[in-house]
């Protein structure tokens, strides 16, 4: 076996494999011509898979073409993969189209969605859990493999979009044939709005904002449409609040150009929430209720939430000279961030770190990268390096922690928790807006092993997006594509990936104790702790790869 990333390597890209022998290996060309004869350097046991492992690079090779790297004496071969310019573009087009496939409330027709078209579903009115209050809170984008939509996840999903946006426009596809292309406005930003005009419904009067809307418990693999359960509006929270309050923020600065009535909605909904949220101090986020199964999307810490809302309404403030977020609140919670971190609080990816999370639970980082993008600009300087230097220091870890294993990654055996694929494409956000804060390519650098890991350079050989490359997986846990009888699995999706304490009753089975993390993993749809997909994964892969394009 040689593993390496099936869908191939930028001209300028570090390029690198995996193999588990010493042999002979010979990088070939379509016509397999011997282009170069490559030397195995034996890195030992990796801790993450626990095989034997030896490291090929062929960084030097530039020249656009077909190739495969072939270990001579058993004849053993990699995929065939490509050295070229534009071998991810037909990804990073399924990767966004993915956000249309999981719309809510519409049908997707036959023009867009090809034979993947259903009816409209999930249009009747939700019930407030504990009352008789109904809303019309129809649209946006089922989150995963349910069909529940949920605002903490939704806004990070929102935020790496419009960062990826923010930062590189220039190199998204303009249109990815939704019904809105051609409209004169980039599709990132059409497909986007359905999200964030079904999270302006989930807003109370009072500014605050329902924590999710599912029904009471998950329904059965069946198409959208034939889901007829109530949808329910379960109680607002001080993460969802402030986690919308961030990222209507953030859009109304990257929509101002495009929409100004659109943006100053927003940016009046984030004012409003902002309001709402410094009224309540206190952690507002209640547990699901017995015999309910959707989502939960538990956090006890709402602190890195709030952070993030102070940093993006400053900054959305600034730019339309209305100061709503003194800047000594942006200070407060940095502080009790750092407090937090200091007592062992803080879980999951900021664990242990500060001002890095991009993930549903802790946002830290999406707070920091606007304090950074903006460097620091109408901040106390001290704050500012503050947070700058955690970062630096985080991803100095993380290089550190690469060196680690044979795959090059920023993770450790214990990061490998459901939806590990997130933790590895959210370092890799880091890594590289490292390089792109310090003007050091080092970092960059070592983020390019984590889009390889992802598209097959793993001790699986299997790439973890639908549709890319020779080994893509392809029966993710979604309901959609379990339930819509067409062989085809939909492309544009990455698997939530290895999960070392695997939950769901299949996993469990065919899980043996004792497997290395990197290999706690199955093809399987039934596992949705393993195989699942989500919006936020999605998003996350997208705007890592942007940064690498
Ligand atoms: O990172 C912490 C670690 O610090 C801690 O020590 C450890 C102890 O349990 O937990 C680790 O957190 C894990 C977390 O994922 C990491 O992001 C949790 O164990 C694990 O249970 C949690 O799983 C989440 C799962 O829901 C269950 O809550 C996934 O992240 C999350 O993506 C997933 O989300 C589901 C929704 O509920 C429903 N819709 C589909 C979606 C995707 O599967
Ligand atoms: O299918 C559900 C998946 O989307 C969720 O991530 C997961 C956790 O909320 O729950 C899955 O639903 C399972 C339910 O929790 C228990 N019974 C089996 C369901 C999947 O077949
Ligand atoms: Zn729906």
């Amino acid at each position: 076996m040689i593993a390496l990333n099936e869908v191939g390597f930028l001209p300028k890209a570090k390029k690198q494999a995996v193999c588990f022998s010493q042999g002979h290996y010979a990088l070939k060309n379509q016509n397999g011509d011997v282009i170069k004869q490559l030397a195995a350097t034996e890195f030992g046991e990796d801790p993450l898979s626990l095989d034997n492992c030896y490291c090929l690079d062929f960084s030097d090779i530039d020249m656009e073409g077909t190739y495969q790297i072939e270990e001579t004496d058993s004849g053993d071969k990699s995929c065939t993969f490509i050295i070229g310019r534009n071998v991810y573009d037909e990804v990073m087009r399924s990767l966004l189209k993915s956000f249309y496939y999981q719309r809510c409330g519409v049908a997707l027709e036959e023009t867009y969605a090809g034979k993947f078209h259903h009816a409209c579903c999930h249009t009747g009115l939700a019930k407030e859990l504990y009352s008789d209050v109904k809303r019309e809170v129809s649209g946006g984008w089922h989150d995963a493999g349910d069909f529940g939509k949920y605002i903490t996840p939704a806004a990070v999903a929102v935020s790496h979009l419009l960062w990826g946006y923010e930062l590189f426009a220039e190199k998204m596809p303009k249109e990815f044939h939704i019904p809105e292309s051609q409209n004169g406005i980039d599709d990132l930003l059409n497909e986007v709005r359905v999200e964030l005009e079904w999270m302006l419904k989930m807003q109370r009067e009072d500014g605050a904002v329902y924590h999710k809307l599912t029904s009471f418990v998950h329904s059965d693999f069946v198409m959208p449409q034939e889901d007829l359960q109530e949808f329910l509006l379960f109680p607002v929270s001080t993460l969802a609040t402030a986690d919308f309050c961030g990222v209507m923020a953030q859009a109304s600065i990257a929509y101002r150009a495009v929409d100004e009535v659109f943006a100053d909605k927003m940016y009046e909904a984030a004012k409003r929430a902002y309001v709402w949220m410094r009224e309540h101090e206190e952690l507002i986020w209640e547990k699901n209720p017995q015999g309910c199964n959707t989502g939960e999307y538990d956090d006890t810490v709402d602190v890195d939430e709030r952070f993030f809302a102070a940093c993006e309404l400053f900054y959305a403030g600034r730019k339309r000279n209305d100061q709503v977020v003194a800047e000594t609140v942006i200070l407060e919670y940095a502080k009790k961030l750092e407090e937090l971190n200091a007592a062992d609080v803080l879980t999951g990816e900021d664990a242990g770190k500060l001002f890095t999370g991009l993930g549903w639970r802790e946002v830290s980082g999406l707070g920091a990268i606007r304090l950074l993008y903006e460097k620091g600009e109408g901040l106390e300087e001290e704050l500012f390096q503050k947070v700058r230097t955690e970062f630096m220091k985080t991803s100095d870890s993380y290089i550190a922690l690469s060196k680690e294993n044979a795959y090059g990654l920023a993770m450790s055996p214990e990061d490998f928790w459901w939806g590990s694929n997130m933790f590895v494409t959210n370092r890799g956000i880091v890594l590289a807006f490292a390089s792109y804060i310090s003007g050091d390519e080092t970092y960059q650098k070592v983020a390019e092993s984590h889009l390889d890991y992802i598209l097959g350079k793993n001790a699986l050989n299997i790439s973890y997006v639908t549709g890319a490359g020779e080994h893509a997986f392809s029966h993710p846990h979604n309901r959609v594509t379990e339930a819509d009888g067409i062989e085809e699995t939909i492309p544009g999706y990455i698997s939530g990936g290895p999960n070392k304490t695997p939950c769901d009753e299949k996993a469990v089975w065919l899980i043996r104790k004792g497997t290395p993390p990197m290999k706690c993993y199955v093809d399987m749809w039934e596992c949705y702790s393993l195989n699942e997909i989500t919006i936020y994964w999605n998003s996350s892969l997208i705007l890592m790869m942007l940064f690498l394009m």
